[in-house]
């Protein structure tokens, strides 16, 4: 698989693309199983400081819902086996070129009912790339992701004014954003992605979601690629290189 002129204008011009139809359904499956029991695996293993980073705080008493879960291509060789194709290598080394390491990976679980919304940010304030513009989020949605349950939203052209300095609100070091005043200069626009399609963006491109009031999950794995040679000069969180995969 290889991204025509058209796709790859778009992704310049506008920071991000959307591709349908990626994975198929039985992938999907697969890898909602393995999520489903590595959820299963981890809760009762959740210290109090990890149930704040990885459980959504806004439930009824007594209700754990995870967030989200790191790291599921270091983690879960058979995910990384199902999702790291050769034809999902080659989109991404169209783009940011050979010799690749998925330095992070996330799970977003965004629940039915209590899905937290995500500010705007960008990518780039967390990892703090070496070369900017060698950073691709691959983001693959699991369930439909629609603006009822919380779809990403992008700053179209976002990407091309470098990277801004991000804030986060007290207890949220995992909320940093772009402040308000900054962010009003790019209108988001909604890109809904069907089950086992992918929205892939630049790291420096604005985006967000909203919260899930919806009565359907908005799960999504996200996969972040930089060259393998490539440092993480000043990155606004701390990340373990120990579980950088390459390629
Ligand atoms: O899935 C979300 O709600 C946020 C995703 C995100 O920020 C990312 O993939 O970089």
């Amino acid at each position: 698989m290889s991204l025509n002129q058209p796709q790859l204008e778009e992704y310049q011009r506008q920071g991000h693309l959307t591709l349908n139809e990626f994975y198929s359904e039985g992938t999907i499956q697969h890898v909602i199983e393995d999520i489903n029991l590595w959820a299963d695996e981890t809760r009762s293993q959740l210290t109090p400081s990890d149930q704040r980073w990885y459980l959504e705080q806004d439930v009824p008493e007594g209700v754990s819902l995870f967030r989200k879960l790191d790291n599921p291509i270091y983690n879960r060789p058979k995910i990384r086996e199902l999702l790291v194709t050769t034809e999902l290598l080659s989109v991404a080394e169209q783009i940011i070129g050979n010799d690749l390491a998925v330095f992070f990976s996330q799970v977003f679980m965004k629940p039915a009912r209590h899905g937290g919304p995500k500010p705007v940010h960008q990518d780039n304030f967390y990892f703090g790339p070496a070369d900017e513009d060698r950073v691709l989020t691959v983001w693959i949605a699991i369930d439909d992701a629609t603006v009822e349950n919380g779809c990403l939203f992008y700053g179209d052209g976002s990407h091309q004014t470098g990277v801004h300095q991000h804030v986060a609100p007290a207890g949220e070091p995992y909320n940093l954003m772009v402040p308000p005043e900054v962010a009003q200069n790019f209108p988001m626009t909604a890109a809904p992605v069907e089950s086992g399609g992918l929205s892939i963006h630049h790291g420096s491109t604005f985006h967000q979601s909203s919260e899930n009031r919806s009565d359907k999950p908005r799960r999504a794995l996200a996969m972040h690629f930089i060259p393998q040679e490539m440092k993480l000069l000043n990155p606004g969180l701390e990340y373990d290189l120990s579980v950088v995969v390459n390629f």
